[in-house]
């Protein structure tokens, strides 16, 4: 477990790990099987193309522009890792319904990326990003029935909320709220912003969190 101390908000955090994260790529693997075999756990960003998530990683990231960002999704879904200090790995894991991937290549990565959900050992929690400006979308509904049925803790981020005034936020916090209801979960909910770095200290405490249990 990380060393944690109560600051002023008495919420617990970790000690001295919230900024000044040293995050260096490590590399993309199309295949589950070609994945590294290191013990490092790991945490998943998954969601769909453009929702924010080499931002995301940005954001986390003492240094900018890291994780390339691009309007232009490639054709070839891989596997992003990205090793933050020695404690763990970002795994930028591309979603589904790319328009501009190929029927073949959709359903290679469909393969791939549920073995990676149900199978990888090291996989200790998934952050599933979703855009605050929109209501969870059938794809989003999808990775959260998936997440639940292979019982991975999962933390909900909202992206893009500087997007959004406060009531818009409180919006978009509703309707996911409504859709866990449904779907009998109850995860974190983060409003981030890659642009502000709303967000980013919660989101840093879920992710020592989780990555510290075994
Ligand atoms: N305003 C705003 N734009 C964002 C935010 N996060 C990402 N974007 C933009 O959304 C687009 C897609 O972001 P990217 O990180 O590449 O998404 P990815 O495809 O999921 O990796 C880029 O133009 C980003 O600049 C955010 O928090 N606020
Ligand atoms: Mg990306």
């Amino acid at each position: 477990m990380p060393q944690v101390r109560r600051n002023g908000n008495n919420r617990t955090v970790p000690s001295g790990k919230t900024d000044h994260r040293i995050v260096s790529f490590e590399g993309s693997y199309p295949r589950y099987s070609a994945l590294p075999d290191g013990s490092l756990p790991e945490i998943g960003l998954l969601g769909r193309s453009n929702v924010g998530k080499s931002s995301l990683i940005n954001l986390l990231a003492a240094r900018k522009r890291l994780a390339l960002t691009s309007a232009t999704p490639g054709k070839t879904k891989t596997f992003n890792l990205y090793k933050v200090d020695e404690d763990f790995y970002l795994v930028d894991v591309p979603g589904l319904g790319y328009a501009r991937s190929s029927r073949s290549e959709r359903n290679r990565w469909e393969v791939e990326l549920a073995r990676y959900i149900r199978e990888r050992d090291q996989l200790k929690a998934v952050l599933l990003l979703m855009d605050s400006r929109h209501a969870p979308t059938s794809g989003d509904r999808d990775a959260m029935q998936f997440l639940k049925d292979a019982r991975r803790p999962t933390v909900v981020v909202l992206t893009k909320c500087d997007k959004l005034s406060g009531n818009g936020r409180a919006k978009a916090k509703r309707a996911v709220a409504a859709a866990m209801e449904e779907m009998l979960v109850e995860w974190p909910v983060v409003e981030t912003s890659s642009k502000t770095g709303r967000g980013k200290d919660a989101l840093l405490e879920w992710i020592d969190r989780l990555a510290a249990v075994d």
